[in-house]
């Protein structure tokens, strides 16, 4: 008898045809030229992503639990493992992705498709133990496969924001903001014992376990996330000349890059700009301020004379509420203003930077092999972010979902929601 939260052969085939081909619908408006390009280290070419999640489905499926299983080619292994140590092949540099005109876009389709098949037959044929352990791994194939569609997304912004011609990806989405932001109100939580932590119903990363009591002190959170036009204000008092503000780390990458405002803005003549996916637009005092790094967010959160919430607060809040707000599944693209109520844009819009460190929740264990080196070997030097983007699926999410960066990074859709104490 399957149980409610099994699904069947069939259900998961479905499943598995709608999140592969919502990959291949991302890439529809990209010119071949595009699926090639590395712009940054982390900003891996469309076509890499493409062959990538295919890759995971077939090292960590099709060839151990599918009889008869054909490799599509020999190489690819190599080509298209991202970090996995405990394997075989090796894997080529992360900065060398896009460098490789070979394999063609083409013969990554193919590959696609061959690893479609098989997928297809696996789904069908696979039983006894094999089946259990199968299940548990497509179900982390496609959540992998969600994370890089974010990931395509994300990278393609960069790959374009660099080409002085700032192209749109796409120039009919709607980037519309009201002239201005909701005022900024904040919400009292009154905190006590906690647990923090996937609830065991539903899918989850082997990182959100195990559940855990935590105790939390009342806090207050802000109902929505922080403006461009707050930003601005932050910027105008001259914060990036300033090092008092900033810490030493933060400090240093700013020297260093020369940053002057987050990522994709632009000033001309005199007027700020903001490159999205519908290419260069004038920067809307209204919207969430996006492409921040944990640097800027925690600066910006003390300089305001608060700071950011902590993960456990983060989740303590949004367990208690329904997973709505700006998904990828909308088609905008970029964040959108924020309404009047309580604690808006919770799920969705920006992922929101947290004061917490990406830790090893109590008693947390990777799983032995390749697989345990999915989330836990990054457990170091990252900051935890929460609450999924404008590029994240909606079915992606949950509350305990924990994103993770180094705290220099700010191409992901990054924003901050700012915390404070109740005096
Ligand atoms: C959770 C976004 C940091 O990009 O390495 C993709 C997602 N994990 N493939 C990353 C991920 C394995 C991960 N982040
Ligand atoms: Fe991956």
């Amino acid at each position: 008898m399957q149980t409610a939260a099994e699904p069947t052969r069939q259900q998961l085939a479905q499943r598995y045809l709608q999140v592969r081909a919502f990959s291949e619908q991302l890439c529809e408006p990209l010119a071949i030229e595009d699926y090639g390009l590395q712009t940054a280290v982390e900003a891996s070419p469309p076509k890499w992503h493409i062959a990538h999640v295919s890759w995971f489905f077939e090292n960590f499926l099709l060839r151990p639990l599918l009889p008869g299983y054909q490799v599509f080619h020999s190489r690819f292994d190599h080509l298209f493992n991202s970090y996995y140590e405990q394997t075989e092949s090796g894997f080529w540099p992360r900065a060398k992705r896009g460098l490789l005109s070979r394999p063609t876009v083409a013969e990554v389709y193919d590959y696609r498709k061959h690893v479609d098949h098989g997928m297809q037959r696996l789904i069908q044929e696979c039983d006894g133990e094999d089946w259990r352990l199968a299940q548990e791994r497509i179900l982390i194939g496609l959540n992998h496969e969600q994370q890089h569609q974010e990931l395509l997304l994300t990278d393609i912004k960069h790959h374009l924001a660099f080409n002085p011609l700032r192209p749109a990806y796409r120039s009919d989405l709607d980037t519309s903001a009201p002239e201005q932001a909701v005022p900024l109100t904040f919400t009292a939580i009154e905190g006590g014992m906690t647990e923090l932590g996937a609830t065991g119903a539903g899918f989850a990363y082997d990182n959100e376990h195990p559940r855990h009591p935590t105790w939390l002190a009342p806090y207050r959170l802000a109902d929505r996330l922080v403006t461009n036009g707050e930003y601005l204000e932050f910027i105008a008092d001259g914060a990036y000349a300033n090092p008092a503000i900033w810490l030493s780390d933060a400090w240093a990458v700013i020297r260093q890059q020369g940053w002057q405002a987050p990522l994709y803005w632009e000033q001309i003549d005199g007027s700020w700009h903001e490159m999205t996916l519908a290419g260069l637009i004038p920067l809307q005092p209204a919207l969430p301020v996006c492409h921040l790094s944990y640097f800027e967010a925690e600066a910006y959160a003390r300089w305001a004379g608060k700071r950011l919430p902590s993960e456990a607060e983060w989740e303590h809040a949004a367990a208690q509420r329904p997973i709505e707000g700006l998904f990828v599944d909308s088609g905008r693209l970029h964040p959108r203003a924020a309404s009047v109520g309580e604690l808006s844009q919770l799920y969705g819009d920006c992922w929101e930077w947290t004061g917490s460190a990406y830790l090893p929740y109590p008693g947390y264990r990777p799983a032995a092999g390749a697989i345990g080196e999915y989330n836990g070997k990054f457990m170091c030097n990252q900051m935890v972010l929460r609450g999924g983007s404008c590029a994240t699926s909606r079915d992606h999410l949950r509350p305990s979902y924990r994103n993770f960066c180094y705290p220099h990074e700010r191409w992901q859709f990054s924003g901050l929601r700012l915390a404070d104490a109740i005096d």
